[in-house]
């Protein structure tokens, strides 16, 4: 095994974990559940009609080009991706999000490499992100989503 630290200036195609998605039935229960009892704050509430859910973002901390956050899911019908994956496995982790510097170019990367990417443009996410997702069967059984910030410099909107 190899004990070589990690070269500092080493590039990484993802920059931080920007969230972990969280399926549920009654996003406002789950809300009320961890502002009580982590004292986490909403600094977004949207319904996003492309991907099927109402959500909330719970913010975690600032990193570098952008922030952490806890995303809560409700989907809005039974055949969303959040419905689906609700009635098959229940409450739960959804999703693993990752930041990157240009989603786009880590889609064309990743895809290279024989992930597959499950849109075939950038899509719209949460707090004016830009996101798309690589399918679960190729991420070790992990749903994960490549978010790039938007490009405000403003990491954490409702600040
Ligand atoms: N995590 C891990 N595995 C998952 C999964 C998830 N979230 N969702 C589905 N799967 C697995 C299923 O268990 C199933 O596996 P088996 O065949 O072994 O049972 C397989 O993937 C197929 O699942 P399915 O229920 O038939 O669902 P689909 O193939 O129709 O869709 C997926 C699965 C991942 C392609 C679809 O959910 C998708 O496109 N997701 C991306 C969009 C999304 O999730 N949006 C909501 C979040 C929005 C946001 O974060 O902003
Ligand atoms: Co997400």
């Amino acid at each position: 095994m190899s004990t070589r630290p990690i070269a500092m200036e080493a590039v990484h195609m993802f920059m931080r974990i920007d969230h972990v998605g969280i399926a549920c039935h009654d996003l406002e229960e789950k809300i009320a559940f961890f502002e009580r009892t982590f004292d986490l704050r909403v600094v977004a509430r949207e319904t996003n009609e492309e991907q099927g859910v109402k959500e909330a973002m719970l913010h975690i901390a600032d990193g570098e080009g952008g922030g952490s956050y806890i995303q809560l899911l409700e989907p809005l019908g039974p055949d969303t991706p959040v419905g689906k994956f609700l009635a098959k496995r229940g409450e739960g982790v959804h999703h693993v999000a990752f930041g990157v510097p240009d989603v786009a170019e880590a889609m064309r990367e990743i895809g290279g490499r024989g992930v597959r990417v499950l849109d075939a443009e950038p899509r719209h996410g949460t707090l004016g992100s830009s996101i798309a997702f690589l399918h679960p069967k190729d991420m070790g059984g992990v749903l994960t989503e490549l978010v790039q910030a938007p490009d405000t410099g403003d990491a954490a909107p409702g600040h």
